[in-house]
Order: C-alpha cells, then structure tokens, then sequence
C-alpha cells in the first residue's frame, strides 16, 4: 500500500527544518508555532525507521472476546470525530539539556497542533470485547528495522515499533484516544502513519502509533524498546518512570528569537500547553530576577490543544532578556533547569529568549 512516490514525500518534506535524512526526522520551522493549527507541511516528523510498506489491515486480538479485522473503509464506516491535538516528541529540547543526552538532537519544535479524525480506539475494541483478565492494549505499527538498544549498548537487527497503553486508559471513551485517517482534512501522509495511527492526546506523542497493524489485549505489562528501553525517565536519583503525559510548558513565537524589534508598544505572544490539565497562568520575566507578570492566557478551544498567550509590552532600547513560565490547572509550573534524565527527555525548562530593542 505505498500508492505516494517519492517525490511527493520528498515535497511534503520541504518546509521542515530537517534532523535526519533517513529515517527522516525533522522540526516545525519556527514560524509555524505562531499559528494555532499547524499545516500539514510544517508538522514536525519523528520516526525511528524507515517508512514501512503497510497491508490496510488493522488486527485486533489478544485477551479478546472476538478477534477482528479492520480495513480503512471499516474504520470509515464507524462514527467520526475530529479534534485538535498538539502532539509534542519527548525528546523535544534535547538539545537544551546539559551535560548532552544522547538521542535525537531536537531544539525547541519538535511539537505541533494538527485536526486528527478518525475512529475511536473505544469503539474499535468494544467490538472486540477485551477480557477481564487485560491489563494492557499492545499496539504495533508496520516499521521496524536496525536499532540502537537502550540497556544493553548494542545494535539489533531488526526490531518493530510496538509500545503499549494501560487498558483502563485505552477503554476510556473520556480519553477520546483515535484510530486516526485524516490530518487537517486530508489522508494521513506516509511520514505522519498512513494509512492509519493511533492519536493519543495528554500524553507525548510516543503513545500515538504510526503505521498501526495490530492491537492486542495483554494481561502482563509489556516490556519491550519503545516502552522499557527507550521513552523511560532514567533519573539519576531515585526509581525510573516510564515517559507519559506531557509536562506542562510555554513557547515565545514572538518576538523570534535573538531578532531586534522597534523601541515602543509590542505584543509577545506565545503558545503554552500540558498533559495535566488547561494552562491556568503564563507570568513572563525581563530580568533574570524571578518577577513575573500575568500574560493574558486564551481559555482552551478544546481539551487537546495548545493555547495561545501574549502580553503587551512597552520596550526600551537595550538588550532584553525574556521568560515565559507556564503554569496549568493540576499546578504544576515550569521549572528553571531541566529535569536530567539519561536520554533527555522531558525538557519542559522555561525558555530563555532575548531581544535586542532599537
Ligand atoms: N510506528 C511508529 N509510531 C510512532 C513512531 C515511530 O517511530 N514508529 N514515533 C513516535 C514518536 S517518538 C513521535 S514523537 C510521534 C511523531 O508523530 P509525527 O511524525 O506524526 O509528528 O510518532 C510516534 N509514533
Ligand atoms: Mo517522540
């Protein structure tokens, strides 16, 4: 089922601010966080193999009262829903993280906002019927390849992308989690899991599993790369913790950064978002002195979706240092240094900018 040519995939490529050829992994360029849906050509890409050949055909098995089998059209002919969501890559601010993790080396872009329809994952296994016994929904997607392990230093030869979700969660009609087909209206692009991926809002985008060909019911946790290797906190300092919801965090779109602006009236505007819950306060700073001032914060379009702030500012002539600290409705806020883990990820530290005013 690969009916796009390489030339139309090097095309939807072409606004991206690449990181790696192939497999290809790319960021947003920065100008497209200003607007509050990204367009498909500027939605930041992250695989970790090649494009895969995909058969149409989505099992569901497992710990199930009836395994079945799905095409696009059945997903199709199931109801409909459409959501914003901003799916942000774990590793994004890598590269901010010091002493250096391995890994990716995201800047700041690795996230996006784009309308994902589809199916409900709800639905899909209510036809299935998941026994009581299971704890877990393994998902697999149709790429796999050569990896670099986690755990043990060392390449194995051919792996699959597979993670998992807690059942509890991937039941939940309230998580709203997607069979997606369409992004911003269209097919879903082979870069971004087509013909079908899972969208998993809340939680960083390594729940969202591109290319998806099986689901099954399993009544052990799994333990597999992509869940227990990789996409796991390895704190220095007390037990591990697997990689979940996204922590809450604030972007400055403008003024760009290191850019000069005019001495006089000037609106910063930015985007802040969390996994935890709605962003109740983004405070900006001018000085490395932790005095913050309220933006104003627009209330959530929908549960899923970043939210765009900004904040009138009257600039004088000189170099200004900016900050923009979020702060969302669980309570969590923002902190100044980020949180060290092994493989860097997590880095939701408040954001650094200056400005120069002439
Ligand atoms: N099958 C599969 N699904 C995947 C991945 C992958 O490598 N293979 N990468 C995950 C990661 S780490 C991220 S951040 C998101 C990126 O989704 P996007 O490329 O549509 O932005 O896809 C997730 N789903
Ligand atoms: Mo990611």
């Amino acid at each position: 089922m690969s009916v796009t040519s390489t030339d139309a995939i090097a095309a939807n490529r072409a606004a991206l601010a690449m990181i790696k050829e192939e497999p290809f992994n790319a960021e947003a360029p920065h100008a497209a966080l200003r607007d509050h849906i990204t367009s498909t050509d500027e939605h930041y890409v992250r695989s970790n193999f090649a494009l895969p050949e995909h058969d149409g055909a989505l099992h569901v098995g497992g710990a199930v009262a009836t395994p079945v089998s799905l095409t696009l059209d059945d997903l199709r002919a199931m109801p409909a829903v459409e959501h914003a969501v901003t799916l942000e890559c774990a590793g994004n601010g890598r590269l901010d993280t010091k002493p250096l993790p391995t890994g990716e080396p995201w800047g700041g872009y690795a996230v996006s906002t784009a309308y994902w329809k589809g199916a409900r994952l709800t639905d899909v296994l209510a036809q299935a019927r998941p026994g009581a016994d299971g704890v877990e929904l393994r998902c697999e997607g149709a790429d796999h390849g050569k990896y670099h392990l986690s755990s043990v230093l060392d390449d194995v030869d051919d792996l699959t992308f597979v993670r998992s979700l807690p059942l509890a969660n991937a039941a939940d009609p309230a998580a709203e989690i997607l069979i997606a087909y369409e992004m911003n209206g269209e097919p879903l692009r082979p870069d971004h899991g087509a013909p079908f991926r899972l969208v998993v809002p809340h939680w960083y985008a390594v729940a969202s599993v591109k290319w998806l060909t099986r689901l099954d019911v399993i009544t052990e946790p799994f333990v597999g790369e992509f869940q227990t290797g990789h996409y796991i906190y390895q704190w220095p300092d007390r037990p591990f913790e697997p990689v979940t919801h996204m922590r809450v965090r604030a972007r400055i779109t403008d003024p760009a950064p290191t850019s000069t602006i005019p001495a006089g009236t000037y609106t910063i505007r930015g985007k802040a978002w969390s996994g935890d819950g709605a962003i109740t306060e983004v405070g900006l700073s001018f000085t490395g002195e932790s005095e913050w001032s309220p933006a104003v914060v627009e209330p959530p379009q929908t549960p899923y979706e970043w939210q765009d702030w900004s904040y009138t500012w009257e600039a004088t002539r000189g170099r200004h240092s900016l900050r923009a600290r979020a702060t969302d409705a669980a309570g969590n806020i923002q902190p100044d240094v980020p949180p060290w883990n092994r493989i860097g990820y997590g880095n939701n530290a408040i954001e650094i900018s200056y400005v120069d005013v002439r």
